[in-house]
């Protein structure tokens, strides 16, 4: 009898647990906070001849959607926001405005995808690093740099020769 009557209240509450639970997976996540953390960051350099840089990279976020409005470095006098699209059976890249980013979940800027273009881009003298601003708008400016020669920014020189070069 005493057992029955404890489970009870104990159901009660992962019940009431549960709701909680499903409301902020679910829920309006546009009012919660994002958090915002941008890791991964590799430069590809211009070719010989060329340039044209693009910088990849990952933005997790653990909060609430968020936009990424735009990026500049010094390296470069015009960065724009890219991806690639299908048209016509064709893969094309465009500009774009703006980046949402989702709730909860990471976006990835990566070869073939969305990237970050940077035009007449110079490598900064007297440094092994390349900074990048990205400005979000919710969660404001957010400074990153990948180091050249560092294996943990990925710096690709093979990827020189890719089919979609420039982008
Ligand atoms: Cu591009």
């Amino acid at each position: 009898m005493i057992r029955k009557v404890l489970i009870y209240p104990a159901l009660v509450l992962f019940a009431l647990l549960g709701s909680v639970t499903a409301y902020y997976l679910t829920g309006d996540k546009q009012n919660l906070q994002p958090v915002i953390r941008v890791a991964n960051v590799a430069f590809r350099l211009p070719a010989p001849g060329q340039t044209t840089a693009a910088a990849y990279f990952d933005i997790i976020n653990k909060g609430g959607a968020d936009a990424l409005l735009s990026a500049t470095s010094s390296a470069s006098p015009r960065v724009e926001l890219h991806t690639h699209l299908h048209e016509d059976g064709v893969m094309k890249m465009r500009q774009v405005d703006s980046v949402k980013i989702l709730a909860q979940q990471t976006t990835q800027f990566k070869s073939g995808g969305l990237h970050v273009m940077l035009f007449d881009f110079a490598m900064p003298q007297n440094t092994t690093s390349i900074p990048l601003t990205l400005t979000f708008a919710r969660s404001g400016e957010k400074r990153v740099v990948a180091i050249i020669g560092d294996s943990h920014s990925e710096m690709d020189h093979s990827k020189m020769n890719h089919e979609d070069m420039g982008h």
